[in-house]
């Protein structure tokens, strides 16, 4: 006996600068839950407006068909999926099937898009290894190689990784490394896309021994599809956001890849309501338990959603308060 249902999520939030131009007060998503043999299983599709190339009303007609198959007896078939309708029905499976461990990472690197007093403070209580990550190329980047170098001399068991979404030219990357002395430069684990092209990014690891991270080169290299890992070379990591790049299975063969090669996967959040992101939680302990990965975005939210983000005391939210859109039964 199976069951398919579909909800309509909307959750306030404020994203501050974390997104940049495409700043939002409202996330919204769906939520399909599975129910087969009595067993549950959730997950969430929520295109990401600005980074998605797929909207919500795109995901709509696709996950109905997909859940229909399903009802039938079908297995999903990912193949021509939009990457967060692949990622919410995989994880859904992956439930089901209890194939995704319960337990869940329990810290995340935390995140400063604004005030460096305050990533301090939550720095100075925290315990274990210190790997926090900071917006920079929304200000100037004098401006953000002072505060680099301010949190790297404060702290100094502190590793930093910071992220340009593509926001400098090379001058204004020289600008930023030349205000942080070589000797606080391996405390930055990595820059995440410094420049506007991968190769002045890669100039610029050359030029001043920092080393970069993947992320939208990533993404734009998995939706040509014939890519290989090994040619994304002179990165010391990828970023990977599921609902951005695809199924879980996905997201493992490429984590697989990643090590093999020695480079460093990292878990990513691409605001996702606490459902997709304990699930991203659990997906990084699973298979990469040893990395810290960047999930610390659920302070963006007003409210968490039907699960609990660990020691966040947000009010919770449960579907059952949202729009029933869908079902089967
Ligand atoms: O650029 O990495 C980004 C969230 C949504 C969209 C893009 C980005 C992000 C984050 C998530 O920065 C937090 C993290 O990676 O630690
Ligand atoms: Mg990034």
């Amino acid at each position: 006996m199976r069951t398919a249902k579909l909800y309509r999520y909307q959750l306030p939030m404020d994203s501050g600068v974390v997104l940049r131009d495409h700043r939002l007060t409202e996330r919204e998503g769906f939520v399909l839950v599975l129910e087969c043999d009595g067993q549950i299983g959730m997950g969430e599709v929520a295109p990401l407006p600005g980074f998605s190339h797929e909207t919500i009303d795109e995901v709509y007609p696709q996950l109905i068909n997909q859940l229909t198959l399903w009802y039938k007896g079908k297995s999903f078939d990912y193949s021509s999926l939009y990457p967060s309708v692949a990622f919410g029905l995989s994880m859904a499976q992956f439930e089901l099937d209890h194939i995704l461990p319960d337990a869940g990472c329990d810290h995340a690197a935390p995140l400063c898009s604004g005030d460096p007093d305050a990533l301090l403070v939550r720095l100075s209580s925290m315990e274990g290894r210190k790997v926090a990550k900071v917006k920079v190329g929304i200000y100037e980047p004098i401006r953000d190689g002072l505060i680099v170098s301010m949190l790297l001399e404060s702290i100094p068991d502190l590793i930093l990784r910071l992220d340009a979404n593509r926001a400098w030219t090379a001058e204004k990357a020289e600008q930023f490394a030349n205000k942080v002395a070589p000797s606080l430069r391996q405390r930055i684990a990595f820059v995440e896309e410094p420049c506007v092209t991968p190769g002045e990014s890669f100039s610029f690891a050359i030029k001043t021994g920092i080393a970069i991270a993947w992320d939208e080169t990533l993404q734009e290299a998995v939706r040509k599809q014939d890519f290989q890992l090994e040619d994304m070379n002179g990165a010391k990591a990828i970023i990977i956001k599921p609902t951005l790049i695809g199924s879980i299975e996905t997201c493992i063969a490429l984590i697989e890849r990643a090590k093999a090669l020695g480079i460093k996967p990292i878990i990513s959040s691409s605001l996702e309501s606490t459902i997709g992101l304990t699930q991203l939680a659990r997906l990084s302990l699973w298979q990469l338990p040893d990395e810290v990965p960047g999930l610390d975005t659920v302070g963006l939210f007003a409210e968490q959603l039907e699960r609990n983000w660990p020691s966040c005391e947000l009010p919770v939210s449960h579907l059952t308060d949202h729009q029933l859109v869908w079902q089967l039964q």
